[in-house]
């Protein structure tokens, strides 16, 4: 496999040159935000240390936390760290309840995010040559715009589709031959069946690559995919308050995605609020190194997932996440077992015979929690005797409990019938907070 990168000498540099790199520039955005963000300059002040306590990322534990709820503290400008004037561009995630988390970007924030997610782009093949079908959310979310701006970067021909619409864009897809696709993994499934339906075969599109995340998802959903579309699916992360997409992006590799570490400086932490070794799975935690519009000292993301530094064939030095398990808040307690969506997804997807179309219903009965998975059928065994789906049924409720440890009922629904997402999936309807 031939290596090409977007930026050589940044995605390559020797680990001992990287860490002096973050030295430098964690010195430079620690003294930012104590100088320009009262927040900060206050949560420090309380700690009892100055900018010169921070020599370098051994000095990271002495800092404190940023949560969300600082963010919705400070709504909607207050963590800027620049003159309003010097903010070119507002991004704003939808929070479950009341107001968003709001980020700014100076026009140098947008340039280093382009620049990014332009390596995304190389680490999916995607160059100049290349038609880029945008089909993440154009506005607000930060999806459709970071893939614009990254496939631009690249000098690629950028399609911007924005989500939805899902007949005219394949049509589009078809007519103008994209090579890549960037959307949510649920809207690339919801496309890659919208292509059976519509009858469009693999031998009339022209796709490669997709550049999919936006939320949790699995190596089987990955398997469903390529082979529905024919591609290789590259999962990449981010998040609004961080960046946008393109925090980090895997490569061919396919072994996890690499963490842009000249500009965020990653920590997993643990239940004690201690950062944990590489390997051991923990609360993704992020400093940004070079924002100037909000820059975040260990921003507490709440993703659940792991970080190694195991060389990757790629080449490129940068330590590599592996797949979010989900957020902390989006675990799941049934009588008294944690379990997350993609758990159960990766025990569905176990199960031949169906599509990896689900909803999770979680309901109390008196004072027992109950769950109850829904499950779409193939096509193919849509013809079964009663007996055959009864037996279908006890084996998706088997991997259930041994994949997932919980004790769900199962409900089979007919293809095509449950609710198909064109952004990220609402997975679970929670309905004992209804009561
Ligand atoms: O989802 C940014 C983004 C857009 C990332 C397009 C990738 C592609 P938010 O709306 O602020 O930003 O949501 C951020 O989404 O904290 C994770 O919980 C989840 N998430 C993002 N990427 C992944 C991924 C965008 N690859 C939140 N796998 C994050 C799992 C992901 N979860």
């Amino acid at each position: 496999m031939e290596h090409v990168y977007w930026n050589p000498t940044m995605e390559t540099m020797p680990r001992e040159q990287l860490r002096a790199l973050q030295n430098e520039r964690l010195r430079d955005v620690v003294r930012r935000v104590y100088e320009h963000v009262p927040f900060y300059r206050n949560k420090m002040q309380q700690l009892g240390i100055t900018p010169n306590d921070i020599h370098g990322v051994e000095d990271l534990h002495l800092l404190p936390f940023t949560e969300k709820q600082d963010l919705r503290n400070n709504y909607p400008f207050g963590l800027f760290a620049v003159p309003q004037s010097e903010i070119v561009r507002i991004h704003a995630s939808s929070g479950t309840t009341g107001k968003p988390s709001v980020a700014g970007y100076t026009s140098g924030d947008v340039d280093r995010w382009a620049e990014l997610m332009a390596r995304a782009m190389y680490c999916a093949n995607v160059g100049k040559s290349d038609i880029v079908q945008v089909a993440y959310g154009y506005g607000l979310f930060t999806g459709g715009l970071g893939a614009h701006y990254g496939a631009e970067r690249v000098g690629a021909s950028v399609i911007p589709m924005s989500g939805g619409n899902t007949v005219r864009q394949l049509m589009l897809m078809e007519d103008f031959g994209s090579t890549a696709l960037c959307c949510t993994p649920s809207y690339a499934l919801n496309l890659a069946d919208a292509m059976e339906r519509e009858g469009i075969t693999l031998d009339r599109i022209r796709l490669k690559s997709g550049i999919f995340g936006a939320e949790p998802w699995t190596e089987d959903m990955r398997r469903r995919i390529e082979e529905k579309m024919g591609i290789d699916a590259l999962n990449v992360y981010g998040l609004s308050e961080v960046m946008g997409p393109g925090v980090a992006m895997e490569c061919m590799a396919k072994n996890g995605m690499h963490i842009w570490e000249d500009h965020f400086l990653p920590e997993v932490i643990g239940p004690d609020g201690k950062s944990l070794p590489y390997g051991e799975q923990g609360d993704l935690t992020f400093t940004t190194l070079t924002k100037h519009g909000m820059p975040l000292i260990r921003y507490r993301t709440h993703d659940l997932c792991t970080l190694t530094d195991e060389p990757c064939p790629c080449g490129r030095t940068h330590v590599r996440m592996g797949r979010v398990m989900g957020r902390t808040d989006d675990m799941l307690i049934i009588r008294g077992v944690n379990v997350f969506p993609s758990q159960i997804e990766h025990a569905l997807l176990q199960v031949p015979g169906i599509e990896p179309h689900y909803h999770i219903v979680v309901d109390r009965v008196g004072t027992l929690d109950t769950i109850e998975v829904q499950v779409e059928l193939s096509p193919s065994v849509m013809s079964d005797t009663v007996r055959d789906l009864e037996t279908l049924e006890r084996k998706i409720v088997n991997s259930l409990a041994s994949h997932a440890l919980i004790h769900a009922s199962v409900k089979l629904c007919q293809p095509g019938t449950l609710p198909r997402s064109e952004g990220k999936a609402v997975r679970v309807t929670d309905r004992r907070h209804l009561q």
